[in-house]
């Protein structure tokens, strides 16, 4: 598994212009905003204040972009379904999306995050759907574990795995940032999109 040495944000982006050179494997995140996104990252990280962390939904609003072990790059997206951001920042989002997706050649996977206490929203499914049209989908985080018991925590994983429709390989993963639970987990199932031909 892999072992994360270094980290460092190394460019943030809104256009590809100043997107970096596609030198590495890259692993994004997405999810609706106030998900956890920063917060898993700097868990990921072992990092206190790598991405920035709010409580005020909407944070992040730009393609951070940062630099793991000289390796391979964690990619933290912009949080959608921000209720207070306007329809044009909303038209900006998409547009955002799409030119980052259609032009990332080593971008292994999209971790797609889901607040484990709801149901996805119909913009997570809408989200997840998108990232299927581009064979990116696969690895779902469901965060903030902490907040629920663990007999809720099945029942949840369930409804999740159901309402985005995945498929029997496709993983889900509880996570708690605050608790630092399932952590290794991720990295590992990290360590798989980066490395697929390492065992073990
Ligand atoms: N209890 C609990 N709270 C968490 C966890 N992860 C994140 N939070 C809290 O959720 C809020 C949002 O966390 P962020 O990591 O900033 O979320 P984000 O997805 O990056 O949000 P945007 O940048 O706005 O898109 C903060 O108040 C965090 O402290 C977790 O695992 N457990
Ligand atoms: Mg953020």
């Amino acid at each position: 598994m892999i072992k994360i040495v270094r980290s460092e944000l190394e460019t943030v982006a809104v256009s590809p212009d100043r997107y970096p050179l596609q030198d590495m494997p890259e692993i994004a995140f997405v999810g609706r905003s106030n998900v956890g996104k920063s917060s898993l990252l700097n868990c990921l990280t072992n990092r206190k204040k790598l991405a920035r962390v709010s409580g005020s939904p909407g944070k992040t609003r730009t393609i951070n972009f940062y630099r793991i072990n000289d390796e391979f790059r964690f990619i933290d997206l912009p949080g959608y379904g921000y209720a207070k951001v306007s329809k044009s920042i909303t038209a900006d989002w998409d547009k955002m999306m799409a030119a980052f997706f259609d032009s990332r050649d080593k971008l292994k996977r999209v971790v797609q995050l889901v607040d484990i206490r709801h149901e996805p929203s119909k913009l997570d499914i809408k989200m997840y759907d998108y990232l299927r049209s581009y064979g990116l989908d696969g690895l779902v985080c469901a965060t903030k574990a902490d907040k629920i018991s663990s007999n809720v925590k099945q029942k949840n994983l369930a409804i999740i795995r159901k309402s985005l429709r995945l498929n029997k390989d496709d993983k889900i993963i509880p996570v708690s940032s605050l608790k630092r639970t399932g952590i290794d987990e991720m990295l590992s199932a990290i360590s798989d999109e980066i490395y697929p031909n390492d065992s073990v």
